[in-house]
């Protein structure tokens, strides 16, 4: 019997965005194994430097990377990287990014201006990306539209809102980006 998986076009999609939006919690629930962590207790440097309100309660932060996989069908295998979110980790963005093909930007509306350098990092890059807004329970509310004009994106980056916890809500996001890639390809002619 052939092993169908050996046809299936595998891509890297890096899930990216500022200081605790919550990259580890999206990769961890789309994985279909279990996730790869590097997880590191956040210490005293920390403070005054990394933005915790709203998630006062997190006591660890990503020093390389997230590492999980999803299989969308025999055709697609998506291999996902989340990025670590703290500044001092910027100098491993190159390695992380190096044959993706997308990215997820995570976005938290109360501290939106953390996702800033990941959304410029990519723009420069030309790297194609969606935007998810993740809403944390006590965060404002606002329309994928506000969330667009607040950030500055161009008119065809798609902006989603998820609960990064829950699978369905991420899965809808990750194929907004597959569509919106599928779609970007399809325009350029490439097949
Ligand atoms: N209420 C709520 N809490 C969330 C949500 N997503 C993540 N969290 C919590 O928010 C905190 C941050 O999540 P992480 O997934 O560690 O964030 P991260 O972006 O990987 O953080 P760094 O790697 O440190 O940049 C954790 O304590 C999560 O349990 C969410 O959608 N709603
Ligand atoms: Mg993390």
């Amino acid at each position: 019997m052939p092993d169908t998986n050996a046809l299936a076009a595998s891509v890297k999609i890096l899930v990216a965005g500022g200081f605790g939006v919550g990259k580890t919690t999206m990769v961890g629930s789309l994985s279909e194994v279990t996730p790869l962590r590097t997880e590191e207790l956040i210490t005293e440097m920390s403070s005054g430097v990394d933005d915790l309100s709203g998630v006062e309660a997190k006591t660890t932060t990503t020093v390389a990377l997230d590492f999980g996989r999803i299989t969308i069908d025999h055709n697609l295998v998506l291999y996902l990287f989340g990025t670590p979110g703290q500044d001092r980790f910027w100098f491993l963005w190159d390695e992380l990014a190096r044959g993706a093909l997308g990215a997820i930007v995570i976005a938290d509306t109360r501290r939106l201006e953390n996702s800033f350098a990941a959304i410029d990092y990519f723009e420069r890059r030309g790297l194609v990306f969606a935007v998810a807004v993740n809403c944390f329970d006590s965060a404002p509310v606002y329309t994928p539209d506000e969330v667009r004009e607040a950030l500055d994106l161009d008119a065809q980056v798609p902006v989603v809102l998820c609960d990064a916890r829950d699978r369905a809500s991420s899965k809808t996001v990750l194929m907004t980006l597959v569509e919106h890639l599928i779609h970007r390809a399809t325009a350029a002619g490439v097949r």
